[in-house]
């Protein structure tokens, strides 16, 4: 049995967000404000499907997934470029390759003790978030 990942969660550290931003292209403007966002994450898993809704008072993001099947993903108030998305287990982490103009993208969800964990890469750059549970 995978692990749930369900539940309201808020951040509490965010590592590099910045670098991740710049290699995206977001502007300095725009990573100005996102940086000082504190995001709530709601996911909902139920078996193979998963809802990720990442909401701030600035921007909101959500994706939607079945395990091993790929989707369009617009990333949309984000960079806005498209890609092919694949989210699989990897053990108990949940991987998302994000194939498009932009090397080495992705994502990797996990839990370690009462914490959700995300890593963001993009190109050379890795963001490392925490989130607790609200
Ligand atoms: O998370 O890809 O949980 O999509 C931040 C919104 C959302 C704030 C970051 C506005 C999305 C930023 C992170 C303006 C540039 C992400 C995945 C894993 C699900």
């Amino acid at each position: 049995m995978p692990v749930d990942f369900s539940g309201t969660w808020n951040l509490i550290s965010n590592d590099n967000f910045e670098g991740y931003m710049v290699t995206l292209g977001i502007d300095f403007a725009t990573r100005k404000i996102a940086k000082m966002l504190k995001p709530q994450k709601v996911i909902k898993q139920d078996g193979d499907s998963f809802y990720i809704h990442t909401t701030s008072t600035f921007r909101d993001y959500s994706l939607q997934f079945k395990i091993g099947e790929e989707f369009e993903e617009d990333n949309k108030g984000l960079d806005n470029r498209k890609c092919k998305s694949v989210v699989t287990w990897e053990n108990d982490k949940l991987v998302c390759v994000q194939t498009g103009e932009k090397k080495n993208r992705g994502w990797t969800h996990w839990l370690e003790g009462d914490d959700l964990h995300l890593e963001l890469r993009c190109e050379n750059q890795v963001c490392k978030q925490v989130f607790k549970r609200a």
